[in-house]
C-alpha cells in the first residue's frame, strides 16, 4: 500500500467557523454581509475585495493578472485567492476572531475542494438567489458611481455567464450535501435580511 497522501485542514470546524456566502453578481452578498457583521460577531472576508486590494498593492506580482481576470469576469487562479483568504483567516485567528463570512467564494469546484481540504470545512452556505434582470439593473445603477472596472454591460454579461457555467455547479454540489440555505433576494434589503436571520437562527 502506498503512503497516505491525505492532508489535514489547517483548522478544525470547532476552532474556526466558516459560512460561504454565494450568489450571482449583484445579488446582494456584500450588502447582507454588512448587516450580519453589525448584528453578529462575524468577520466579513469578501474574496473580490481581497483580490482588488491585492491588485492595487504596490509591488504585487499578480496585479496585472487580477485586473484582467476581473474585467473579463473570469475566476482568478485559485492559488492566489486561497493564499489571500488563508492569510486573512490566520491573522484574525491570531486576534481571537473565529467566525467568518466568506463572500463570493468558492465560485469554482476546485476552490471549494481545496479550501475545505486545506483550510477548514464550511458550516453551511448562504445562497442569494436573484433573477438576472434584477441583478443587471442593480449593477448598472451601481456602475454609475462604483468605479468598479466590471460594472459595465460587457463585463456584467461575462460575469453572468461565468456564474451560470462555473459557480452554479458549486452551489449544486453543496445542495447534494444539504448544506445550502437559499434566500430569495429580489425584494427590499431589510426584507431579505429578515429572511436571512430566520433561516440562520438554528444554524449558528
Ligand atoms: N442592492 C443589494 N441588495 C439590494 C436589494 N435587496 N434591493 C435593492 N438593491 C440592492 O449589491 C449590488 C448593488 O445592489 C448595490 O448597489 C446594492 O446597494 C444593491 P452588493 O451587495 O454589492 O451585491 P454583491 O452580490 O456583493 O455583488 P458583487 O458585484 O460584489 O458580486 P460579484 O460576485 O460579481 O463580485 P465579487 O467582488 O465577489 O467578484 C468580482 C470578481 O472578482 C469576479 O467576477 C471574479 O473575476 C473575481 N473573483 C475571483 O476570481 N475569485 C473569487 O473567489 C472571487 C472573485
Ligand atoms: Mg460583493
Amino acid at each position: 500500500m502506498t503512503a497516505a497522501t491525505k492532508t489535514t485542514p489547517a483548522f478544525s470546524p470547532d476552532q474556526v467557523s466558516v459560512v460561504f456566502v454565494l450568489g450571482g453578481p449583484g445579488a446582494g452578498k456584500g450588502t447582507q454581509c454588512e448587516k450580519l457583521v453589525n448584528d453578529y460577531s462575524f468577520v466579513h472576508l469578501a474574496a473580490g475585495d481581497l483580490l482588488r486590494a491585492e491588485q492595487n498593492r504596490e509591488g504585487s506580482e499578480f496585479g496585472e493578472l487580477i485586473k484582467n481576470y476581473i474585467k473579463e469576469g473570469l475566476i482568478v487562479p485559485q492559488e492566489i485567492t486561497l493564499a489571500l483568504l488563508r492569510n486573512a483567516i490566520s491573522e484574525n485567528v491570531k486576534n481571537n476572531r473565529h467566525k467568518f463570512l466568506i463572500d463570493g467564494f468558492p465560485r469554482k469546484m476546485d476552490q471549494a475542494i481545496s479550501f475545505e481540504r486545506d483550510i477548514v470545512e464550511s458550516k453551511f452556505i448562504l445562497f442569494f438567489d436573484c433573477p438576472e434582470d434584477v441583478m443587471l439593473q442593480r449593477l448598472l445603477e451601481r456602475g454609475k458611481t462604483s468605479g468598479r472596472s466590471d460594472d459595465n454591460i460587457e463585463s456584467i454579461k461575462k460575469r453572468f455567464k461565468t456564474f451560470k457555467d462555473t459557480s452554479m455547479p458549486v452551489i449544486e454540489y453543496f445542495e447534494t450535501k444539504s448544506n445550502v440555505v437559499r434566500i430569495r433576494c429580489d425584494k427590499p434589503v431589510d426584507d431579505v435580511y429578515k429572511d436571512v436571520q430566520a433561516a440562520i437562527r438554528d444554524r449558528l
